[in-house]
This record gives C-alpha cells, structure tokens and sequence, in this order.
C-alpha cells in the first residue's frame, strides 16, 4: 500500500504555509494541503497548540511544526536539489543567509502586513510605529541585499537556495500589498524576476490581488 502524502494543515493568506508549500514544489514531494477553517480549528488546535501554521502531519501521525523545521525535514528526506546545501560550507552560507532573509526580511514583512493591511483589522491591536519600526528593519535588508546580489546570483552564492524562498516570499508580500521601498534596488529586481518564473511560485501570484492595499491604510494603523 502507498504511504500516504504528507499533510500540511494552511491558513490562506499566510506567509509561513507558502514558503512550506513551495519549498515542497521544489523538491517535488507531495503534499496534500488542508485549509484550517471551523470544520478542522479543533483538530489543528490539537496538533498546534501554539495554534499556527504551518503544521505538517507524517504518515506515522507525528507532527512538525514551524516553517523552517519542517522545510528542512523536507530537504532531508527528498533527493536533490539540496536547498539547505549538501556539504558543510554550503550549509553553512545557506544558513546565514536563510535566518538572515528570515528574521530582517519575512518576519519584518509579516509585522508591517498585520499593522497595515485591513484584513487584521479585526484582530491585531494596530501601530503605525510598529509598522514603520519594522519597515526601516527591512529597508536595511533590502539594503544588504542589493549589495550583495550585485555581486552574487542568488542569496547564498550561485544556485537558487531555501535562504531564496524565505527572501523571495518577503519581497512578493511588499510588491503585493505595494509598500516596496521606492528607492531603486536593480540586482533585487532581477534576482526576483528570476524567481518570478519558477513553477514553484505560481500560486504566490494567484493571491497577489488579495494582498493589495491603499498606501492610505499607514495612516490609519493606530
Ligand atoms: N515561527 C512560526 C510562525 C508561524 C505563524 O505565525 N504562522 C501564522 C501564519 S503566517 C499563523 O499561524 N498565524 C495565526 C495566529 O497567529 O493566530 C513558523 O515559522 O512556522
């Protein structure tokens, strides 16, 4: 009997989901993707109890959660492309790169979308101060970022890498919701359009309508 694919339980509009999704599209594993809504919240509660997503199930039941544990479990049990590096100073560069891309990119992304984007209207005590904290962090990013993708094709040197999906996730939220920074950054624009076309971000792309917001929503964020 085939063993069954593994399950990863989403919410929509969320960035931590995508970058398990497409990081599994780019190993080409299977993966039967559950939507969280009330039908399930019980069940996902019960396997989450921090209550977020990403959270993947094994055939054996067990469960992983966490965006970045459960990309490198991926990595490790498909076959190549090794996107976590398949010798130590791959990894090691990969690694920087990836927590680099992770914690001054994505994670200052998603602080700046939940404080501005009327959609956590409802459920996030907004800051405009926050927002803009967060937002200078990534203009500093975006800032390294340029440098060095003047010089390198991609984050962690040559060959698209998970440090890539993590960046590229961050840059697609700001281009989404229009709030990239208006300063001109050639080498990111580049890097992305290189990325843009890999069959692995197609459904980004389906959703970028949905993130779009009114620069007028900064001002509203209290
Ligand atoms: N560190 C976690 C963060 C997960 C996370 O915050 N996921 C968001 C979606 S992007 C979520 O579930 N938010 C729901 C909530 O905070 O109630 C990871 O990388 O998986």
């Amino acid at each position: 009997m085939a063993a069954r694919p593994l399950r990863l339980y989403a919410f929509h509009l969320a960035p931590n989901p995508i970058r398990a999704i497409i990081f599994a599209r780019e190993k080409r594993l299977d993966l039967n993707i559950v939507y969280v809504d009330a039908s399930n919240y019980r069940k996902f509660c019960e396997l989450n109890p921090f209550r977020r997503a990403p959270v993947l199930e094994l055939a054996d039941g067990r469960v992983i959660t966490e965006s970045l544990t459960i990309c490198q479990y991926m990595d490790s049990v498909a076959g190549p492309p090794f996107l976590f590096g398949d010798d130590p100073d791959r990894r090691l560069e990969i690694a920087m790169w990836e927590r680099r891309a992770e914690m001054e990119l994505l994670n200052q992304v998603i602080e700046v979308y939940h404080h501005i984007h009327p959609m956590f209207r409802a459920t996030v005590s907004r800051s405009s101060a926050q927002a803009a904290h967060s937002f200078a962090r990534v203009r500093q990013f975006l800032a390294v970022l340029e440098r060095r993708l003047r010089e390198t094709s991609y984050l962690a040197g040559d060959g698209f890498t998970a440090a890539d999906i993590t960046a590229y996730i961050g840059y697609f939220w700001l281009s989404a919701m229009k709030v990239l920074p208006e300063e001109p950054m050639p080498a990111i624009a580049d890097w992305a359009a290189q990325i843009k076309i890999r069959e692995s971000v197609e459904s980004l792309h389906a959703i970028a309508p949905l993130l779009d917001i009114h620069a007028s929503h900064w001002a509203e964020a209290e």
